[in-house]
């Protein structure tokens, strides 16, 4: 049966903020504490959807959670009204209130794993919310992602929704950004290339030795269990460890797949010639493999200008465009890359690029910022039609943004108990729009 890969891009949360919460994303650290501006980071993302969505691609919304958390800071012993949960835990411990503010929902490359009918046991697409257990701020999302996802894809003859993976180090699981469906195309039975950074249960396996390996082996394979994957066509990879220490904290940051093209820095995978090799057999000899190596883009520029956090996507008459975040335009030598492999005999033959300088800044380029669903015609019925993003909603959403954000966040703006309010006048409205019922703590209190 035929399918397209669905791109749910996750709006920015009115909360977008610069704490420099990610340890080992070097972005975040460095721009801890500048003053970031929520309003033109949602237009940013808004603006990479519309133009998506006019080319013909399949486009759809993931919402934001609510920030800052109350129900995260009420079960650290915060008490009080609303406002005074706020205004205490803000000034009692400033770094954990911080994390309980974060907008990173809106990078749902991380917010679920998600397996294609076409390759899962039973024939339904599954989804496995992540735990994102590295980050406090990060781990606190999965328990409204999940509402948010069994929301949009509600219809359990067609949808199976797992709970989050336990949500402990050795467990850790980040969802999308380690996972990738290779096919000869899409619809076809797929290959799963999962990438890991450590094996959490054996501790004399390569590891990093300055940043931590955000996702496990073991957690990997406990995905692939659940959602019913063929081992003969599930195939597991270890990031190099010393690219995870330059600042590679995801395989998204090294490397893009997409049905039987693989883009990827020559340095992303330990063994790396093997682990093509069993990617080869498994896609049948059908691999179109693209290696850059150090001397076209070293890693640390590929970290510094996000060319491999980028979407490849099909279009109508098979051929595949690369979209890349602005700072890989203006740097020299990744742009000389991009027109190479334009060039080269592949099935690349466009790149543009995206603004998307707001999200950069925490880490978080084109591809973190959507969540792929490889849909059959009969599924995308069967989905909640309200979050496809069209261009009515793209207006709704832009007078939306307009109405509710502030164009100006400064991380001691975040203690402003105003914040909740205004977020949750947001969502609540967004919610509507989106027909997702009561997901939001605030609505189910
Ligand atoms: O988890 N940044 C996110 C970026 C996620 C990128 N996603 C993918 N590569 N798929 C992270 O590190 C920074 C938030 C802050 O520092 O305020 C942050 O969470």
């Amino acid at each position: 049966m035929s399918a397209r890969e669905y791109n749910f891009d996750g709006l920015v949360g009115p909360t977008h903020n610069y704490s420099g919460l990610s340890y080992g994303n070097l972005a975040s650290a460095a721009n801890q504490g500048l003053v970031a501006n929520p309003k033109l980071a949602a237009m940013q993302g808004l603006a990479k959807m519309r133009a998506l969505c006019d080319r013909g691609f399949a486009q759809a919304v993931l919402p934001p959670l609510e920030r800052p958390s109350v129900d995260t800071l009420r079960l650290l012993g915060f008490t009080g009204s609303d406002a005074e949960v706020i205004v205490h835990a803000a000034a009692q411990s400033p770094a954990v209130y911080y994390a309980c503010t974060s907008a990173s929902s809106m990078w749902t490359a991380n917010a679920a794993t998600v397996g294609a009918s076409a390759d899962t046991a039973d024939g339904r697409v599954h989804f496995t919310p992540a735990n994102l257990n590295n980050k406090f701020h990060r781990a606190i999302e999965s328990p409204t992602t999940s509402r948010i996802l069994r929301a949009i894809f509600s219809d359990g003859s067609r949808f199976a929704h797992h709970e989050p993976l336990p949500c402990t180090p050795q467990m850790g699981d980040e969802g999308a950004a380690n996972h990738t469906r290779l096919a000869m195309r899409h619809g076809a039975p797929g290959v799963q290339f999962f990438t890991y950074g450590a094996l959490a249960f054996d501790p004399s396996a390569p590891a990093p030795a300055r940043f931590p390996a955000r996702q496990t082996r073991e957690a990997s394979e406990a995905v692939a269990r659940l959602h019913g994957l063929a081992p003969a066509r599930t195939v597991y990879a270890q990031q190099v460890p010393a690219t995870i220490d330059a600042g590679v904290f995801h395989n998204d940051v090294i490397a893009v797949g997409n049905a039987n093209v693989l883009l990827c820095h020559a340095r992303a995978w330990v063994d790396q010639a093997r682990v093509v090799e069993r990617l080869r057999a498994a896609l049948d000899g059908t691999l179109e493999l693209i290696e850059v190596g150090d001397s076209q883009v070293t890693v640390d520029e590929a970290v510094s200008t996000y060319l491999f956090n980028s979407q490849l996507v099909s279009k109508a008459d098979g051929r595949m465009i690369l979209v890349v975040p602005e700072e890989s335009r203006q740097d020299d030598r990744v742009r000389r890359c991009l027109d190479g492999i334009v060039a080269g005999d592949n099935a690349i033959d466009e790149w543009i690029s995206f603004d998307l300088r707001e999200s950069m800044r925490n880490g978080g380029g084109p591809a973190c910022l959507r969540l792929r669903v490889e849909l059959t015609g009969d599924e995308a019925a069967a989905m909640n039609r309200a979050a496809v993003f069209t261009p009515a909603l793209h207006e709704k959403l832009v007078a939306w943004v307009e109405r509710h954000y502030r164009d100006r966040l400064a991380v001691r703006d975040l203690a402003d108990p105003m914040l909740l309010d205004e977020s949750r006048g947001a969502l609540d409205e967004l919610s509507a729009m989106l027909s997702l019922g009561s997901v939001y703590p605030f609505q189910r209190a």
